[in-house]
């Protein structure tokens, strides 16, 4: 049944390129910084900079723009059974502190190039189509990751999720209401018929095999932790040696046993410690607390399970070795997802027409795709990044990548309105 829609049905409708990558140097001013990265956090002035361009560009384009009480953005363009539940694409417009023009961005504005192509063609579409900026994709200022797009699918309530605070102590709630953006829609009642999120691999595979289009079947499984030892603070010229409780010298110990541990469980694991806090982090003070915190993943959930397990045991060991009171607290545990197979097979037949070469592949970042996995049928798009670094302010793409990226999004959202 499906197989029609491959054909002429969906139209030679395409995305323009050129206006896709001027969205992405205009917004990239956003929060821009010297090194030609974005340093634009959720929720702050740069933040909101952005959510106004969003809705002046999409109101522009003939949209509605409605938010929801996560601050979440929704870009409406009617459909012609406007009754229906509406077709959504996605992505996120916050950044890490030394973020890239990349990371998330080209899965709004790729998506905006879509509703633009629409509009300027005039091709109407059964259902409405939807354009998504979710509020804290990142996690980096707020903990979890993906922290809006999981209230509204459930996995977080709106009232912890709005309790969030960051490691200032600012609350979520306090600075979403600050900057204007938390709308009366619950979060979470908004019907969605199916999500597509466009994106950046963040990884080396498509470029090394010289694909344009990843066909993304999921994502992999990943948990958080946040780790605080705790020793005593003395004096670094009169403490002999053998009466100190050093934090800062045992939490080396675990950092170093994080690495390890992703090695031992290779190939496809990861472990990382991104976040420190030495404190009192004096240079003539015997550090007395240290918090860090602890990344895994792996596409196997068992995987996962078997770091956490080892990475307990080792701390332990090196704490109590140390006379050092240790708390590991998981703060945050989104398995390994696998996306519609119907969805993934309308990309999958959408880079096939367009003629991009493609592979399939599983996501090593998270994205908001992976909690929108469970409220709806869903699939990404990855096009490469040069070397695939990402989390970098170096972070590059290609424009005719971008552009092929979104000509997929545009033929597989068609494709979808018309099987749905
Ligand atoms: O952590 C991630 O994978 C994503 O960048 N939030
Ligand atoms: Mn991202
Ligand atoms: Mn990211």
């Amino acid at each position: 049944m499906s197989m029609q829609y491959a054909s002429g049905a969906v139209g030679n409708v395409t995305v323009n390129g050129v206006k896709l990558w001027d969205d992405i140097l205009e917004t990239a001013r956003f929060g821009g910084t010297p090194k030609g990265g974005i340093k634009r956090l959720a929720l702050t002035e740069e933040d909101r900079q952005v959510r106004d361009w969003f809705v002046r560009t999409c109101e522009a384009l003939g949209c509605t723009v409605s938010h929801d009480s996560m601050g979440n953005q929704f870009a409406r363009r009617p459909g012609t059974e406007d009754t229906l539940p509406p077709i959504t694409m996605g992505s996120h417009l916050d950044t890490q502190p030394t973020g890239g023009k990349f990371d998330g961005i080209v899965g709004v504005l790729g998506g905006l190039a879509v509703l633009r192509a629409l509009q300027e063609t005039g091709r109407e579409t059964r259902h409405p189509i939807e354009l998504i900026n979710w509020t804290n994709e990142e996690g980096s200022r707020f903990s979890p990751a993906m922290l809006s797009s999981g209230v509204f699918a459930g996995v977080f309530t709106e009232q912890e999720a709005l309790d969030t605070k960051d490691r200032e102590g600012v609350r979520l709630g306090d600075v979403l209401e600050g900057i204007g953006y938390r709308g009366a829609e619950v979060c979470g009642a908004h019907p969605v018929a199916a999500y597509f999120e466009l994106h950046i691999e963040q990884g080396p595979i498509l470029e090394v095999e010289h694909k344009t289009i990843g066909i993304v079947t999921g994502v992999q499984g990943m948990r958080w932790y946040e780790v605080t030892l705790t020793g005593r603070d003395s004096h670094a010229g009169s403490t002999p040696m053998r009466l100190r409780a050093d934090a800062l010298v045992t939490a080396a110990r675990m950092i170093e046993a994080v690495q390890t541990i992703a090695l031992e469980h290779g190939p496809d694991a990861v472990g990382t410690v991104g976040l420190i806090e030495n404190r009192p982090n004096s240079r003539n003070v015997v550090p007395g607390e240290v918090f860090f915190t602890v990344d895994f993943r792996d596409p196997d959930d068992s995987i996962v399970q078997k770091m956490e397990d080892a990475f307990y045991a080792q701390a332990s060991e090196l704490a109590e070795k140390a006379g050092l009171t240790l708390e590991i607290a998981r703060v945050w545990d989104t398995p390994a997802v696998q996306f519609d197979p119907e969805c993934v097979a309308s990309v999958t037949r959408a880079a096939d027409t367009l003629g991009y070469p493609a592979r399939r592949i599983v996501s090593g970042a998270g994205h908001d795709a992976t909690y929108m996995a469970q409220v709806a049928p869903t699939a990404m798009i990855f096009v490469p990044c040069a070397g695939g670094l990402s989390h970098n302010e170096e972070e590059s793409a290609e424009p005719d990548d971008v552009t092929a990226g979104a000509n997929v999004l545009l033929r597989a959202v068609l494709e979808t309105d018309m099987r749905l």
